[in-house]
C-alpha cells in the first residue's frame, strides 16, 4: 500500500480527531516529508485536510470519492475502479469499456453525469457531488433469460450497504428503485448485450445511482415528491457507500444461480400485498400485487381477477 493510502486510512480511522505528522511517520516507518507529500497528494485528490502546528492533521469531512479511499473499505479482490468527477453516463462508458474487452469487475464511478440514464429512455438526475453514480461491467456466465438477477441482487445489496452506512432502512420498489421512508433513494439500470451463438450474455454493465446528499436547493421539481437522499447536505461517505454496494453484490454475484438473495428480495419488497398501477402496452391497469416470486416477478392481480407473473414492466402505488 502507498504512503497516501496509508495515511488516507489513518486519518479515516481518527475519525475527525487529529493526528501529529510525527505519530504518522512513526506508525508507518517512514519520514515526516513522506507523510506532508502524502498530505498534499491527499488534498489533490480532493481530501479536505486541516493541518495544525502543534496538533498534526485531521480530515474535515469524510466524503471524499476518490479510488484510495474507495480501496481502503473495499473488501473484494480484484476490482478495478476508475473515478471520474463528470461523464455523460456512466452506463455509457461502462458499455464501450466492455465493447473494447474490459474485463469483469471494471467499475466506473462519477460525482456527476450530464446524461445519466434510467429505463425506457428516462433520464437520471445526477447532479455534482451529491450521488454515487457507478456502472459494473460483468461477464456472468447466466442464460439471457436470467439477466434480471443481476438487477434484484443489485437492489438487496444496495440495501444492506444503505443500511450499514446510514442511519435509513431500505425497501425494494419492484423491480429496480430503492426505497427509504417511501421515496426512491436509488435507481438500478442493467443493461446486457447477448452473445447470438451461445445465448448467454457477452456482458452486461449493472449501474446504479444512489442520492447521498440532498442537493444545495433541493431536488429539480418534477422529482421532488417522488425523491429522497440518504443524508441532508453535509454527512455521508460516498466512498464507503461504494465499497460497501460492490462487496455486498458480489457476494451474491459469485453465487446468483443460488439465487440466495431471492428471500430477502420478497422480505424488502414494498408493493406487495399494496394496490397497484401496471403499465402496459394496452394502457394503464389497475391491479394488486400479491408477491414476488422465486424468480424475483411480481405477481399480480388485475382488478378484472385475472392474474400475471410480470418479469419486466413499470408498476406505481395506487394512492
Ligand atoms: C432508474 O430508471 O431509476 C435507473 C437509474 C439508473 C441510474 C444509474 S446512475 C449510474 C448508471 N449510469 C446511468 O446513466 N444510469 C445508471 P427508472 O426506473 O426508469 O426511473 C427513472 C425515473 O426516476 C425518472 O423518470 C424520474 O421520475 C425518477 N428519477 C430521476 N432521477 C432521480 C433521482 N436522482 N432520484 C430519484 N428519482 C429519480
Amino acid at each position: 500500500m502507498h504512503v497516501k493510502e496509508q495515511v488516507a486510512k489513518a486519518l479515516t480511522a481518527a475519525d475527525g480527531g487529529f493526528i501529529s505528522g510525527g505519530e504518522l511517520a512513526l506508525h508507518l516507518g517512514v519520514s515526516r516529508n513522506a507523510v506532508w507529500k502524502a498530505i498534499k497528494a491527499l488534498k489533490a485528490d480532493g481530501y479536505r485536510v486541516e493541518s495544525i502546528v502543534g496538533k498534526g492533521y485531521r480530515l474535515l469531512t469524510s466524503d471524499v470519492l476518490c479510488e484510495d479511499r474507495i480501496r481502503c473499505f473495499l473488501k473484494t479482490e480484484g476490482l478495478l475502479v476508475q473515478v471520474h468527477s463528470c461523464v455523460t453516463s456512466t452506463n455509457r462508458l461502462a458499455k464501450t469499456c466492455a465493447e473494447q474487452g474490459a474485463a469483469e469487475g471494471t467499475v466506473i464511478i462519477a460525482a456527476q453525469q450530464t446524461e445519466g440514464r434510467g429505463r425506457l429512455g428516462r433520464s437520471f438526475c445526477s447532479p455534482p457531488d451529491t450521488g454515487l453514480y457507478m456502472s459494473v461491467v460483468l461477464r456472468p456466465k447466466i442464460p439471457a433469460s436470467e439477466a434480471l438477477s443481476i438487477t434484484t441482487a443489485a437492489a438487496v445489496a444496495v440495501c444492506r450497504a444503505i443500511e450499514a452506512v446510514s442511519p435509513h432502512a431500505a425497501q425494494i420498489k419492484w423491480v429496480n428503485d430503492v426505497f427509504c421512508e417511501g421515496k426512491k433513494v436509488c435507481g438500478i439500470l442493467t443493461e446486457a448485450s447477448l452473445d447470438t451463438e451461445t445465448g448467454g450474455l457477452s456482458y452486461a454493465v449493472l449501474g446504479i445511482g444512489i442520492n447521498v446528499h440532498t442537493p444545495r436547493g433541493g431536488f429539480p421539481p418534477e422529482i421532488a415528491d417522488i425523491a429522497t437522499a440518504l443524508f441532508e447536505e453535509e454527512g455521508g461517505d460516498r466512498s464507503r457507500l461504494a465499497a460497501a454496494v460492490l462487496d455486498a453484490f458480489f457476494e451474491e454475484y459469485t453465487r446468483l444461480g443460488e439465487g440466495r438473495f431471492v428471500e430477502e428480495y420478497r422480505r424488502r419488497s414494498l408493493l406487495v400485498d399494496r394496490p397497484v398501477t401496471v403499465k402496459t402496452s394496452a394502457g394503464d391497469r389497475g391491479a394488486t400485487a400479491l408477491g414476488v416470486d422465486e424468480e424475483c416477478r411480481l405477481l399480480v392481480r388485475y382488478d378484472n381477477g385475472e392474474t400475471a407473473r410480470l418479469s419486466s414492466g413499470d408498476v406505481s402505488i395506487r394512492l
